[in-house]
């Protein structure tokens, strides 16, 4: 492992710093990029995003022109290094990321307690709420002062990650962090509407869907919404739309162990959230089945359709938990 002064010792010799996050990005793989670009661009620093997509429209008020490309865009010859945030294994990634490893060094900055340690500088802190915290810590590290776009960023990276600091990640020193990017003058209330008050109708009808399929199970001790390709098509969205609904099991009373199971479209597979109490590893459950994540919410897909891949996972569920 590696620490984030070797990272800003690394970054100050850089002229060219290429930046990814892991795929189909959340608000924190998003802010992060978008942090760590600003912060590193504001201190004279050449950098791109890439493969940061599909960016999902709420997160879309952040976005600038000529900060992100495709990897096809991308001239990578150029790049003295690539940072990828927010993700726990290089197959989370950009393949252009995999393509590269051998030839340009790769520095893997992030919060998953299965990170794989893929990057040549891997500084893994599971401790952090998010790798928006992380980027925080990063600029202290590298005596960089962030401006208030890069704050805009990072305080989204931050929010969204910890649940709008609800979750048990967030911690004084993310507190910190958060107050920090506040004294930028950033309009965080302006912010956190745009991210959790200005749904388009499409994606409150998801959640009503969700909601008509709660179900209990395990004495209700664990609750589980569905989502199936057909669901996704009739409401016109995709699962960038669903980034909250793990959020309504997770939300019933006396729940432990919260599921939300969904096909994407274009893919076989059945993706798998879960969200955990205190006594129920999120992380080594999603990792038996080729996942992976955090103590309390991590994520997992099943080579099935939903049905079947349902079955497996209340199985699996009953097994690790409520056998005894
Ligand atoms: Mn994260």
């Amino acid at each position: 492992m590696n620490t984030l002064l070797e990272v800003a010792e690394m970054l100050r010799n850089a002229s060219t710093i290429a930046i990814t996050a892991h795929v189909r990005p959340d608000g924190d793989a998003i802010g992060a990029s978008l942090g760590l670009s600003r912060l590193l661009r504001a201190a004279g620093k050449k950098t791109t995003i890439f493969d940061l997509s599909p960016i999902p429209d709420r997160y879309r008020f952040l976005l600038k022109a000529g900060e992100c490309c495709e990897a096809e865009a991308f001239e990578f010859s150029t790049a003295d290094c690539i940072v990828v945030l927010d993700s726990g294994a290089m197959d989370r990634s950009s393949p252009a990321v995999a393509q590269r490893e051998e030839t340009i060094p790769v520095i893997n900055i992030d919060h998953h307690l299965s990170n794989t340690l893929f990057g040549r500088v891997n500084v893994v802190d599971t401790t952090a709420s998010s790798a928006g915290e992380m980027v925080c810590d990063l600029a202290r590290a590298a005596e960089l002062s962030i401006p208030a776009d890069a704050a805009e960023a990072l305080w989204v990276a931050i929010v969204t990650d910890t649940g709008r600091f609800s979750y048990s990640n967030t911690t004084p020193k993310t507190m910190k962090a958060a107050a920090a990017l506040l004294q930028t003058g950033i309009q965080t209330a302006e912010i956190n509407h745009a991210i959790y008050n200005a749904m388009p109708l499409r994606q409150l009808r998801l959640q009503g869907r969700a909601l008509e399929r709660l179900e209990t199970h395990e004495n209700a001790r664990v609750a589980l919404v569905t989502l199936s390709r057909d669901d996704y098509t009739e409401l016109g969205c995709t699962s960038a739309d669903a980034e909250e609904i793990i959020n309504i099991p997770r939300s019933l009373e006396g729940v432990d162990v919260a599921l939300f199971l969904h096909e994407l479209q274009g893919a076989p597979e059945t993706k798998v959230g879960l969200r955990t109490s205190e006594g129920y590893d999120a992380a080594e459950f999603c990792r038996s089945l080729g996942g992976g994540g955090h103590a309390r919410a991590a994520g997992c897909s099943v080579d099935a359709p939903l049905d079947e891949a349902l079955k497996t996972i209340l199985e699996h569920v009953h097994q690790k938990w409520f056998s005894v």
